[in-house]
């Protein structure tokens, strides 16, 4: 099977995630820059790809795959000999499934709520509760360490490791040592630090 990705990513974005999981995957992909600055992400030939206009986007031949929790699984599974997918029959597969969801149904929303300083509706009627039950639940899983999982790093801290690292520099998420301590463990991983160095380069170029 023919397993080369086309990967839409704009630098410092929430395409990092996805560009740091194709690197940890050693994954064959072709990257293509899109201009957030310039406004190509809201362009119809950039809507033809996607027609959310946002980034990441990924494409596997004929299929398109958008929402970072199912790129993270798609890539993963995709690439399973990297060994940062749980398989199925996996007992760490229902976590790990799980905490790829969370971000996208939870973490996200309640971040985007907080950093706009919006009331967030009713704790019974959000799709994440209260901000003080996202970050106690997730507080309660990285207390299970090193990782997201546990001992295995997996495609979830790709993405929690990255978003953490953003969303405390951003003061959104409070920097307590447990946090640090993984987000640390997260983005001085090889592949991250790649990443980090070419998306520099990227938004030169795009800034230029
Ligand atoms: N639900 C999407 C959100 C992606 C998203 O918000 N991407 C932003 C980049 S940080 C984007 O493409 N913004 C450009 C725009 O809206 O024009 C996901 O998780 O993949």
């Amino acid at each position: 099977m023919n397993r080369k990705i086309t990967f839409y990513h704009a630098p410092n974005s929430r395409s990092g995630g996805t560009f740091a999981l194709l690197e940890e995957l050693s994954a064959d992909y072709e990257l293509h820059l899109v201009n957030l600055k310039a406004g190509e992400s809201r362009r119809p030939d950039y809507r033809a790809i996607n027609p959310m206009g946002k980034v990441p986007a990924i494409r596997h031949g004929e299929v398109l795959i958008t929402e970072q929790p199912a790129i993270f699984m798609y890539l993963a599974d995709l690439y399973a000999e990297a060994g940062l997918a749980p398989a199925i029959g996996d007992p760490l597969r229902g976590a790990y499934l799980r905490w790829l969801v969370f971000y996208g149904s939870c973490f996200e929303p309640a971040l985007v709520d907080r950093s706009l300083n919006r009331e967030p509706a009713p704790p019974s009627k959000s799709p994440y509760g209260s901000w003080e039950d996202v970050i106690n639940t997730l507080q309660l899983q990285l207390a299970k360490g090193p990782y997201m999982l546990g001992e295995r790093f997996t495609a979830a801290d790709v993405l929690w490791g990255g978003a953490l690292h953003w969303a405390t520099l951003f003061k959104l998420v409070p920097e307590t040592p447990q946090i640090s301590a993984y987000i640390d463990r997260v983005i001085t991983r090889p592949a991250m630090q790649r990443v980090a160095a070419r998306d520099a380069d990227y938004l030169a170029q795009q800034a230029a």
